[in-house]
């Protein structure tokens, strides 16, 4: 280990020699430095529609040292961890006045998750976390557990946070069913995400909520809720699919026909479950949705995003809808607490027309991923739908290799 040459007993009696408390807060505090410090590097080549980065944005180890440790060599001689972070991962994103900003779900070592803020000056390395966590006020049904958060700066001048809150379902409890939970939409709103105002959480018909996310303009003089109706806390049962639905307001939000937009397919990337992303992007082409799918496989679920478009003037109109996933777990970050995980609740549409995916890999780490506006829609546009079937998925490719044979005879 490399911590100097400055050796204590660390009091205990250990025969092995250990760092100074002092001399193990300078080794942290360079390591923390180097880490925040690292540029991030995009891949070459890469699919042409996004470009995947070699680091993670926010991982558990970007958490400042002051969020983990008691940095008094008084009362921790050992340099010990008090608090521990495990993972930093599905985050809602904004550019908020310049600045490139995420709303990380941080995950405890006791699992509890919480959100924080973290800003990077170009949106794809430098990510720090501000001072403190976001304390979220609570409602008169305290939250167990709280994550997810969907940023979505409406028309009406607000921020708005929609979040899963988890709370116990104690008649689950009482059968002895401790897993059990009862998964809502909590709703925030901020004007600089640093003073958060908590509503009362969305009421919708159905018994479980998570995966809500408000679109950005009203439709019809109301606000539009994208949802995800669910039967029981992990699996959809008769419900699932992504819903719609509109509220005459956010405080007390109420969704009374909630109808399913994107519903779960047989043998498609979204056969056991699927969710709503970041709020949709404008395009004038339609609005550009970004998702998530969960299939069954013999080594559990598997979690992908995908896009489709919806129509600008009904938003809950699907126009486009490319088969098959955008972003997928690949090498590292197939592995984690929850492996076989990529989930995007946030992305940023810049100035220039850059699109900065902020995915996160097996409920660990952030990563993010960078393509345009441009490359997305084109992709949504001309990307086949789901064939559903082995013979005419051959088809699809059939067409795709006798047309670039024609591209080819041309060229020779
Ligand atoms: O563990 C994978 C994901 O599981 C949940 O998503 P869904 O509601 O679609 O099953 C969420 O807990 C999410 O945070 C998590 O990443």
């Amino acid at each position: 280990m490399a911590f100097g040459s400055s050796f204590s007993s660390g009091g205990d009696g250990a025969p092995s020699p250990s760092p100074s408390p002092e001399a193990r807060l300078r080794a942290l505090r360079d390591a923390h430095e180097a880490l925040l410090a690292r540029p991030n590097e995009p891949e070459a080549l890469g699919n042409g529609i996004y470009t995947r980065y070699r680091y993670p944005v926010l991982t558990a180890e970007h958490a400042p040292l002051a969020w983990r440790y008691d940095l008094d060599p008084e009362t921790n001689p050992f340099m010990m961890e008090r608090l521990g972070v495990n993972a930093v991962f599905n985050a809602g994103a904004i550019k908020h006045e310049g600045r490139y900003l995420v709303v990380a779900r941080v995950e405890g070592d006791d699992r509890k998750s919480f959100f924080a803020v973290a800003e990077s000056p170009n949106g794809v390395d430098g990510f720090r976390f501000w001072d403190e966590p976001l304390a979220m006020p609570e409602t008169d049904d305290p939250d167990t557990n709280v994550y997810d958060m969907r940023l979505t700066a409406h028309e009406d001048g607000w921020i708005y946070g929609l979040f899963c809150t988890e709370r116990a379902d104690l008649e689950a409890h009482a059968r002895g069913d401790l897993s059990d939970a009862i998964a809502q939409c909590g709703i925030a709103r901020t004007r600089d995400l640093r003073t958060w105002e908590r509503l009362p959480d969305l009421v919708t018909p159905s018994p479980q909520q998570r995966n809500v996310v408000l679109h950005p303009e009203f439709v019809g003089g109301e606000y539009g809720l994208y949802t995800r109706p669910q039967d029981g806390f992990i699996s959809a049962g008769s419900g699932g699919g992504i819903g719609w639905g509109t509220s005459p307001t956010m405080d007390g939000a109420r969704v009374d026909a909630e109808r399913v937009i994107d519903p779960r397919v047989y043998h498609t990337i979204k056969e056991v479950k699927n969710g709503q992303g970041p709020p949709p992007l404008k395009t004038d082409a339609g609005w550009l949705h970004l998702a998530h799918g969960v299939r069954n496989t013999a080594a559990g679920l598997r979690y992908v995003t995908y896009l489709f478009m919806t129509a600008l003037d009904e938003p809950w109109r699907i126009t486009h809808a490319p088969g098959g996933h955008l972003i997928e777990p690949q090498g590292e970050e197939r592995v984690g607490d929850v492996s076989n995980v990529t989930f995007a609740n946030g992305w940023i549409l810049d100035d220039d027309g850059a699109v900065l995916i902020y995915y996160a890999s097996s409920d660990s780490r952030l990563h993010v991923a960078t393509s345009t506006l441009g490359r997305l829609v084109d992709y949504a546009q001309h990307t086949p739908e789901d064939a559903l079937r082995s013979a005419a998925s051959v088809e699809q490719r059939l067409d795709l290799i006798r047309r670039n044979r024609a591209v080819l005879d041309r060229s020779e």
